[in-house]
């Protein structure tokens, strides 16, 4: 069995009770914080959950409202209330340490447990019972390949791996390999029997310092590195963006975005779900079901990569302009009170004409996985500046610093490194103690690795990121070396260069410049597709290929890539 506590914390692991309770002042995290004052970790009780600030919101809604509904499941064509979230997350907690043999300590002490579970109810109830019994969520992306699963399994050490039905045939080929790990295959929860649902007994909460959420993200040099954050970490990301979002239990959120990214799951789900709002979850982004949805009115919320957005726009002009829905779509989509852009540059193209159609202004905010969001432009209209980010979000700490001396820059209009403080801010890497305190200045601050400018108005615009190597393509943050190690595997292949290509609709596009070895046959983008597909994420493998007969060195033997993509595409440089 996996090793049961993680490496040594960067920070300390402890809060003073009153630290805890100033970083959410919202009246109902308050109510739940005073009940909260356990310094060290009780004996936990297999059928009860514990008052997290999540999970006390939620007891206190189910209280309040027990028919409110916290998720509307679109797969499952379901509704599921707090209450029956509530109960079904003690089942499975129960469920996992009975499987794990821990039912004396009722506590799973920080081990982590990886699942692999769709878009939906399920993925709620199961990060939830992993957060109920005290251990760290580790959410496998549906898209990958089976080795990119056997990376992610290898490196955070999970005592368990759950599966959901669907991906029977991946559950089996993941058992094939992975030895000393127990699988659970997840019963799928249903709302026939939602009314004999009963709220289970809550018991003081394990200490905020509790490592909850492990998301993997990529890097410059190495292959993606666990990012972990404590509770105290994700709900001070939430509580922050209900702040200043407004976020309440009239919300309804349409709910598109991948769940193994913090997008999807702070934004998405903790700040909603700790709101009392109602979550609408769908498998994945279909342009057609949500210009339909929106149509049909009752939702509030809507939050995307800006991809998302330059898709919805291409299928309103393809199939819904000039056409009886046109005025009931635009009609649809005015009718909501937040649509939010993030995690990649929004096109300024983009949003004057989402504006166009829609009437709506896209708020633009800045985040990053380490960091959850860090800032946002304004609810009010006039505060969502064109090309602009905005302000820091409450409770988060921004400054510039200069690229070469890291000075601390406290004008305005000038470049500088962003850098972040706040308790939004991720605990460590998991298992990588030098990765960690490299991404921190000597004063604590973490060095984000994007680059901005402030103007007087205090607003920031981000300019771009400091290294050439990470690619954003979608939303999703890739690794360009980690691509080229695997085209490097490929018999074919002697020299590659991966660079991030501009792109209108994905913000980069991943681009291959390859020179092959001798002899072989000249390379086809189709079929090399085709044979990634089983050793990386869809959204990794290149959709742009360049066959050279030599790659630029300089004397150092590195490559330049501004120099490769001023050679080989001018006109995108
Ligand atoms: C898929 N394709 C891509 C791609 N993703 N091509 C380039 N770049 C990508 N990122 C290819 C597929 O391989 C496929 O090709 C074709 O495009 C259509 O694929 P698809 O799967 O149908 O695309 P779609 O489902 O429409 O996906 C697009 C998307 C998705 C925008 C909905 O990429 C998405 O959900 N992105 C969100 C990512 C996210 O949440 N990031 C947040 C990270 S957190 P073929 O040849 O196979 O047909 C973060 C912090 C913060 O960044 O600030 O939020
Ligand atoms: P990730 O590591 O996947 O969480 O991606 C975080 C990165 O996305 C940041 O470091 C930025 O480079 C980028 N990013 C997020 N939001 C924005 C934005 N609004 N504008 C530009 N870049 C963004």
């Amino acid at each position: 069995m996996a090793s049961v506590v993680g490496s040594a914390p960067r920070r300390l692991n402890w809060y003073p009770a009153l630290g805890i309770a100033a970083i959410v002042s919202i009246p109902l995290l308050t109510w739940s914080l005073r009940r909260n004052c356990a310094q060290s970790v009780q004996k936990q009780d297999l059928s009860s959950i514990p008052s997290l600030p999540l999970f006390a919101a939620a007891e206190k809604l189910a209280k309040e409202n027990p028919d409110k509904i916290a998720i509307i499941d679109k797969a499952k064509n379901e509704s599921f209330t707090y209450r029956q979230l509530l109960a079904d997350t003690v089942a499975l907690k129960k469920l996992i340490l009975e499987k794990l043999e821990l039912q004396s300590s009722g506590d799973l002490e920080e081990r982590r447990i990886a699942f692999l579970v769709p878009n939906g109810y399920d993925y709620v109830v199961t990060q939830w019972a992993v957060w109920a019994a005290g251990g760290i969520a580790v959410p496998l992306c549906t898209s990958h390949p089976v080795k990119e699963w056997l990376y992610t399994i290898g490196d955070s050490d999970p005592s368990l791996i759950i599966t959901h039905p669907s991906f029977e045939k991946a559950a089996a080929a993941l058992q094939e390999e992975v030895k000393n790990v127990a699988f659970i295959t997840l019963t799928p929860f249903s709302a026939a029997n939602s009314s004999a649902a009963t709220l289970p007994s809550f018991q003081p909460s394990l200490p905020l310092s509790r490592r909850a959420l492990m998301i993997y993200t990529s890097g410059t040099t190495s292959r993606p590195k666990g990012c972990i954050t404590t509770h105290k970490n994700i709900t001070f990301q939430a509580d922050s963006l209900v702040k200043a979002w407004k976020y309440t239990s009239e919300d309804q959120l349409i709910h598109v975005l991948p769940l193994h990214h913090v997008h999807g799951i702070i934004n998405g789900l903790v700040a909603s779900f700790l709101s009392g709002a109602t979550v609408e979850m769908y498998p994945k982004f279909d342009a057609a079901t949500i210009w339909k949805r929106w149509q049909e009115k009752g939702s509030t919320m809507f939050f995307a990569v800006p991809t998302i957005y330059s898709k919805l726009i291409e299928y309103f002009d393809a199939h819904i302009k000039s056409t009886e829905a046109e005025a009931a779509a635009r009609d649809g989509a005015k009718a909501l009170r937040l649509l939010v852009s993030g995690s990649a540059a929004l096109p300024t193209p983009t949003k004057a004409k989402f504006a166009e159609i829609t009437g709506q202004v896209l708020l633009e905010r800045y985040g990053m996985t380490e960091i959850g969001m860090a800032i946002s432009c304004g609810l009010e209209i006039d505060s969502r500046i064109d090309g602009s980010v905005g302000w820091p979000l409450p409770g988060v700490q921004i400054r510039l610093t200069d690229k070469e001396t890291g000075e601390v820059i406290e004008g305005t209009d000038k470049d500088g490194m962003i850098e972040v403080k706040g308790d939004n801010v991720f605990l460590e890497y998991w298992r990588r103690p030098e990765a960690t305190s490299k991404e921190f200045s000597s004063d604590g601050w973490f060095k984000t690795g994007d680059v901005a400018r402030r103007d007087e108005r205090g607003a920031y615009f981000i300019q771009g990121r400091a290294s050439v190597d990470i690619i954003k393509s979608g939303g999703y943050k890739i690794s360009a070396l980690e691509v080229e190690r695997e085209l490097l595997s490929l018999d074919s292949i002697l020299e590659v260069a991966v660079v991030g290509l501009p792109d209108e609709e994905w913000g980069q596009r991943v681009a291959a410049v390859v020179k092959q070895k001798p002899g072989t046959a000249p390379l086809e983008l189709q079929s090399l597709r085709a044979e990634l597909k089983k050793e990386m994420a869809p959204y990794k493998i290149p959709t742009v290929l360049k066959l050279v007969d030599n790659i630029e060195r300089n004397a150092m033997g590195k490559v330049n890539k501004k120099d490769i993509l001023k050679t080989y595409w001018p006109e995108k440089a």
